[in-house]
Formats: structure tokens, sequence, C-alpha cells
């Protein structure tokens, strides 16, 4: 790996803030692309700062403040990925479930969308079935994004697309549903219309849902 994509990565598992900003800078002129930077930079540390914490090698204080230090990277690289394409796709409204504060996927997936030139309304994290149903109600959106982390907190997007049903919405906005513990099994047994392991195919997916 190079060598200030690796330094990204270190700084990251140890949560060191202040460095990550000029690290992405230097990435970015070092002519590596805003993709290449969030895949093998922080991607890359996040995914062992995953293991470590599974491990019980990192505690919560410090995956936050690494998580906090991804955040200060995304502010940099979110405009960029957001010039590629300019044509509205459409309005993509995304949440994390209720009882779910993991938002660092979620962000990526947002960005990814705007990126691809969908109007992006992010509801932000621990969003009950109401609330999401009111905001689909308020803001119409063609494609409804739900998130989960959490094993114990997937039941909330079957329960989000329950109360879409009742409300009466349902059938005017399609339901994505994503997160590490999402599979595709799942998302047809709770009767969404897609899923995406990742960011990046949630955009083909969603333009797939909506041709
Ligand atoms: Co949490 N946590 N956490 N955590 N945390 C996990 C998820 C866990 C797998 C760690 C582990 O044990 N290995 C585990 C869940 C186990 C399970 O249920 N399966 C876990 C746990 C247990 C917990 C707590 C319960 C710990 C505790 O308190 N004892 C607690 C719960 C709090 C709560 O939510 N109520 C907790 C807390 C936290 C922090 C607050 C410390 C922090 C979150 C900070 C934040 O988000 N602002 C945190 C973090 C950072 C993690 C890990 C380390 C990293 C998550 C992450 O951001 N990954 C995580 C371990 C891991 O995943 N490796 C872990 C990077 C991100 C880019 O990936 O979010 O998967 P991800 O998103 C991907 C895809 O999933 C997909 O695209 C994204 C980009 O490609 N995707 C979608 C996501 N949403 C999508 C939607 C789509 C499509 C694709 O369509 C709509």
């Amino acid at each position: 790996m190079p060598d200030v994509l690796k330094e990204m990565s270190d700084v990251l598992i140890k949560g060191e803030l202040n460095k990550i900003s000029d690290l992405t800078h230097q990435a970015l002129d070092q002519g590596f692309s805003a993709e290449e930077v969030l895949q093998n930079g922080l991607l890359a540390g996040m995914d062992v700062v995953g293991k470590r914490f599974k491990d019980g090698d990192m505690f919560i204080p410090e995956v936050l403040r690494s998580a906090k230090t991804m955040h200060k990277a995304m502010d940099i690289l979110r405009p960029i990925l957001a010039q590629s394409e300019v044509k509205s796709q459409g309005t993509f409204l995304i949440a994390t479930v209720e009882g779910d504060l993991h938002d660092i996927g979620k962000n990526l997936v947002a960005m990814m969308f705007e990126g691809a030139g969908f109007e992006v309304i992010n509801l932000g994290i621990d969003q009950k079935a109401q609330a999401i149903v009111d905001a689909v109600k308020e803001k119409k959106p063609d494609v409804l994004g739900l998130s989960a982390l959490l094993t114990t907190t997937m039941p909330k997007m079957e329960e989000t697309i329950h109360a879409l049903h009742e409300a009466g919405v349902r059938d005017t906005v399609k339901v994505m549903v994503g997160g590490a513990p999402v599979t595709a099994e799942y998302a047809d047994k709770i009767g969404a219309d897609g899923y995406a392991p990742n960011a990046a195919s949630a955009v083909d997916k969603a333009k797939e849902l909506i041709q």
C-alpha cells in the first residue's frame, strides 16, 4: 500500500484527529482519487478497528475516536465524491433505524448517492419507524434506505416497512436495506425491495429499482 494511505490507515486506527486532515490533503495532492483514499486509507483502517474491537483489543472510547477521525477525513472527501455527476437521479432518504447509533456506513452510502447525482435527505441515527414514515410522507423520496449495524436493531427495519404499509405509503417508495449484519435473504424476508452489501453497489441497486 502507498505510504501516505498506510499512514492514514494507522492514524485512523490510533484516532489521531489532529493528523488526518493534512494526510487526506497530502494523499489527494499526490494524485490518489477520493475513492482510493476512502477505500485504501480510511476503510482499510476501519477494518482493523472492527477486528480489534471484536477481539477486545480496542474499547468504545478508542473506537469513537477512530470514528471521529474518519468523519474528519470524510468532510474533505465528501464534496469531491459529490462532484462526479450532476443530473438529478431522484431523491434518496436514508436513516439508521431505532436503537442504532452507527452512522459511518450510512453516511458513506449517503455520500455515494450525492456523488451519483441524487438529492439526499439524511435523517440521522436512531430513527423511529414513525419518524421515517413521517419523512416519507413529507419528502416523497423515490428510494428509502435503512441502515442497521446490530443484529438487535435489524428487526426495526421490518417494523419500519410494516409502518409504511400501515400508513398507506409503502407503494410510493422503493425500500433498500443494508449494514454489516444484513443479507439479501433478510431483505427478502422483511419485504424490502432491495439490498446492497456496500455503498457503491447501493447506488447501482437504487438506480435499478427506479428505472
Ligand atoms: Co459498534 N458494533 N457497537 N460501535 N461498531 C459493530 C457493528 C460490531 C460488529 C463490532 C464487533 O463486535 N465486531 C458489533 C455488532 C455485533 C452485531 O450485532 N452483529 C457492535 C457492537 C456490539 C456495538 C455496541 C453494542 C457495543 C457496546 O456498547 N457494547 C454499541 C451499540 C451502540 C448502538 O448503536 N446502540 C456499539 C457502539 C459503537 C460506537 C458508538 C463505539 C461506534 C459507532 C460510531 C459511529 O458510527 N459514529 C462503533 C463502531 C465504529 C463499530 C465498528 C468498529 C465499525 C462500524 C463502521 O463504521 N464500519 C463495527 C465493527 C465493524 O463493522 N467492523 C461495530 C465502517 C463502515 C464504513 O462500514 O457501517 O458496515 P458499515 O457500512 C458499510 C456496509 O455495511 C454498507 O455500506 C457501508 C459502506 O460500504 N451499508 C449499507 C451500511 N448501511 C447501508 C445501507 C444500505 C446499503 C449498504 O442501503 C440502504
